[in-house]
């Protein structure tokens, strides 16, 4: 077990409890597929705006993802690549899943660009995600919009709980 800080406390407290070495809580999980943390960020652009998850495979066999689609805008896989230490953004056309692996989606790595919003997004909101995949088919759910201090607090956390 890796919690150390206030287990009794926290489960007391309803807070988020010690879990070991269990994954996150899945929002949304088919045919071995799985995806948490899921979160989409204010809008630092009026039109902009991105969404992070966490995509775990439990099944031996790899899944591949395809596509993503939004309730807010026009949703597009990216990822960041630096060249001569600059940073800019590449359209990712497929991502392999591996099997007993996840793929993280976090900022400066793979991410969801949501583009062409008809409003920015705000804190407290909630965007519709679709991922689809060749294996599992389409997962659809709904993220919460946090700030991008509260998604850096959340995934750090379960970044360090889950690595
Ligand atoms: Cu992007």
């Amino acid at each position: 077990m890796r919690c150390r800080v206030g287990f009794v406390a926290s489960l007391a407290l309803g807070l988020i409890g010690c879990t070991g070495d269990a994954p996150p809580p899945a929002i949304a999980e088919h045919d071995g597929i799985a995806v948490s943390d899921a979160y989409a960020t204010v809008s630092a652009a009026p039109e902009t705006s991105a969404f992070y998850c966490t995509i775990s495979n439990a099944d031996a066999r790899p899944d591949t993802l395809l596509g993503v689609e939004s309730s807010a805008g026009m949703a597009m896989l990216h990822s960041v690549v630096t060249v001569d230490g600059r940073s800019s953004m590449q359209s990712v056309p497929r991502l392999e899943i591996p099997s007993r692996g996840d793929v993280r989606l976090r900022p400066g790595g793979y991410h969801v660009m949501l583009a062409d919003l008809p409003a920015p997004l705000r804190d407290g909101d909630t965007v519709e995600i679709g991922l689809s995949l060749v294996r599992a088919g389409t997962l659809r759910f709904r993220a919460p919009v946090v700030t991008y201090t509260d998604l850096a607090q959340r995934l750090e956390q379960t970044d360090r709980e889950h690595r």
